[in-house]
């Protein structure tokens, strides 16, 4: 049994996916892989179940019925992991805008001391390829504006691309976390630094997807505008580690 489990959320990835399974598991390390799709009608979890006869007893797939968002496909996927023995957990995208060779670093970051490595935009720099300059100025200023807000000392708080120790995500309230969108990335950050757990930033080069359509919609911008200060006013009333 791995010590590593990859949780991949999906919503039409039948573009994507099939590339992004055999790419981790041709990776240097023996990483499993859970896909949590929300009933996709382009097929993409026909296609899963098709490769987890090649990649018997690594490859996992968990089907909600219905688009129940970015942030309950995490939880789920969480929860799913720690009922089993696996002791680096992450996330990340279907769609290459997160080269899976950087899983490899997030891990020895958590290896080395780490209790959460997030895949960072922003520590070097901008590292944003091909998304239009309007949305790269988007996330970058929502970090900006997410620091300002909470405090916290992270430079892209939005990032999707992570890895959490299993004592992280045995220790958060799970069922606490309520975003759903880049709020729930926010929120888990920031839920976690809360708790005294250590997270540092790796630098990664994001690439914007080449295949497939984004599913991020206003709705989930305003959830993040909105949902960092309603955070930060919460926080002030509750008591961290929470019982
Ligand atoms: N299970 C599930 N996956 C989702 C949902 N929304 C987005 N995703 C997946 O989450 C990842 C990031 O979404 P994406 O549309 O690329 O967001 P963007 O990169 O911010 O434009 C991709 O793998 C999507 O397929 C959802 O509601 N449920
Ligand atoms: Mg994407």
């Amino acid at each position: 049994m791995p010590d590593s489990i990859i949780i991949i959320p999906t919503y039409n990835e039948k573009e994507n996916i099939e590339r992004m399974i055999r790419k981790v598991f041709s990776l240097p390390h023996d990483f499993h892989l859970l896909v949590i799709d929300d009933g996709s009608p382009d097929g993409t979890p026909l296609i899963v179940k098709r490769l987890q006869s090649e990649y018997e007893g690594r490859l996992f797939i968990e089907e909600r019925a219905g688009k129940q968002g970015l942030g309950t496909a995490y939880i789920h996927g969480f929860k799913w992991c720690i009922a089993r023995s696996y002791d680096y957990i992450f996330e990340m995208d279907a769609d290459f805008s997160h080269n899976p060779d950087d899983l490899l670093r997030l891990r020895q970051a958590c290896i080395d001391g780490a209790d959460s490595a997030i895949g960072s935009r922003y520590i070097n720099g901008v590292n944003v390829v091909n998304w239009p300059m309007s949305r790269v100025l988007m996330s970058y200023f929502a970090s900006v504006y997410v620091r300002f807000i909470t405090g916290m000392n992270i430079q892209d708080a939005t990032a999707g691309f992570m890895c959490y120790k299993r004592k992280v995500l045995e220790t958060v309230k799970l069922d606490k976390i309520k975003f759903v969108g880049y709020a729930f990335q926010i929120e888990m950050k920031y839920t976690t630094i809360k708790h005294g757990f250590k997270v540092i930033e790796i630098p990664i080069i994001f690439t914007d997807r080449t295949a497939g359509t984004s599913k991020m919609s206003t709705r989930i911008f305003r959830e993040a505008f909105l949902g960092v200060i309603q955070m930060k006013i919460n926080s002030i009333f509750r008591k961290y580690p929470e019982g």
